[in-house]
Order: C-alpha cells, then structure tokens, then sequence
C-alpha cells in the first residue's frame, strides 16, 4: 500500500461516456471542472466511448490525471489495470467479475492503491480478507448511470452490513442531495457517485455538501 494517504470522502466517478452529447474534448472539460470542484479522487471509468485510436484514450486519461495531480485528487483507473499501471495512477478500481484482487496485485504490486465494488453481504466478507485496500459498496439505491447493476442494497441492509466491515469503504449508486443525511450517519468513509455531479449546476456545493455529511459523522 502506497504512503500517500487516500480521503475517500467525495469520490468522482465519470468518463467521456457520461456527457455523450458533447465532443470528447467537451467531456474531457467538463469532467476537468468537477475534478476541480474540491472532490478528493477522481476514478476515470470509461465505458464503451469510441476513440479513433487507442492514443486518444490515452491522452485524455493523462489530461485528466495531470488536473487531478495539479488539484491534489487522487487518481484511479476503474477495470483497466495496463492503463493504471502505463499511467502509473493513484489506484485501480476492479468489480467481481474482473481478476481476482490477487492477480491485480500481482500486476500493479503494493504501492498502488486497489478498490473492489462489492453488492451484497457475501461478496463484503469475502472481500475483507481479499488484499483490497478500500471497497465500494452498492448500488445502495436504484441508478441509471450503469446498465448491468445489481440489486439496490437500499439503507437499512446496508447499514446492517457495515457492522461487519473493517475496510475502508464508499457507497455508491443512486446517491442524490435528498440521501445525503442518512447516508452520513452508517459508518461510511465516503460517497461515490456519477450523476450527482456530472448534473450539478453547482458541482463545488454538491463536494462541499458531501464532504460536510460525511466527515462530521467520521
Ligand atoms: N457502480 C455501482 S452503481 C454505479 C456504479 C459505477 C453508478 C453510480 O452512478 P450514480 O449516477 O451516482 O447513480
Ligand atoms: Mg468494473
């Protein structure tokens, strides 16, 4: 595990995909200006964005990993470890039906952050022992920002199945202004989330709001 410390309090997630009526620089903007907006990592997760050639996809990713460097946020890759490990992020994010966490750290060794996305209570004790070095847990409430999610845990599972976790965890999925508070009082080390930021018209009052909510209850 990396010295640098990782504050999981406001967790952006978002790729080009995510502002598909704008032109890839449009995106690539856009999503720099949130970066910006006093979040505290930045997961580049790209999904089914059509590049001319790969040298493209690489580019933006080293764009938004230089606005991430210049604005103190973390940086990390979500699924694609020969990008995390070519850029050298902050970390790599992987799901359950990636590789396992042991062969990812094979790859990207200790120094490089790794988070795994858990759904259900199986998957968080097993991810304990797993080697991850933070989870992400949800989809905690319904959301349209990823096609093939599971079931929503809703709050008061969730709350439940945090009783049980030692590991430093995010929820996500489906968080908006109006779950704010009581997501602020289950234990969690942070909230990740797309759209909540990506339709802000304000994206610096939504990172403060999140911030405020959870680090009070920390
Ligand atoms: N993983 C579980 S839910 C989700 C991901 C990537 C999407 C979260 O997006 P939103 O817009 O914050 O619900
Ligand atoms: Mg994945």
């Amino acid at each position: 595990m990396t010295n640098k410390t990782l504050d999981l309090s406001v967790y952006f997630i978002a790729g080009p995909q995510n502002f598909s009526e704008c032109s890839l620089d449009g995106a690539t903007q856009k999503i720099a200006l949130i970066i910006k907006s006093g979040v505290t990592v930045y997961q580049f997760r790209d999904k089914g964005t059509i590049y001319k050639e790969q040298k493209q996809r690489l580019s933006i990713a080293q764009k938004l990993q230089k606005v991430s460097e210049e604005a103190g946020v973390s940086f990390i890759v979500n699924d694609d470890v020969e990008l995390a490990r070519e850029l050298n992020a902050d970390g790599i994010h992987i799901g359950q039906t990636d590789e396992s966490v042991s062969k990812v750290r094979e790859k990207v060794g200790q120094e490089m952050w790794l988070g795994l996305s858990v759904t259900m209570a199986d998957e968080l004790k097993t991810a304990q022992s797993s080697g991850a070095d933070y989870l992400g847990i949800g989809p905690i409430y319904p959301t349209n920002s990823k096609n093939d999610a599971a079931k929503p845990i809703g709050i008061k599972d969730l709350r439940l199945m945090l009783l049980e976790n030692q590991l430093p965890i995010v929820g996500i999925g489906g968080i908006t202004q109006d779950s704010l508070t009581e997501l602020s009082a289950i234990g969690l080390d942070g909230l990740a989330v797309i759209s909540l930021l990506t339709e802000a018209e304000n994206p610096k009052k939504v990172a403060q709001m999140i911030r405020q909510k959870i680090t009070k209850n920390g």
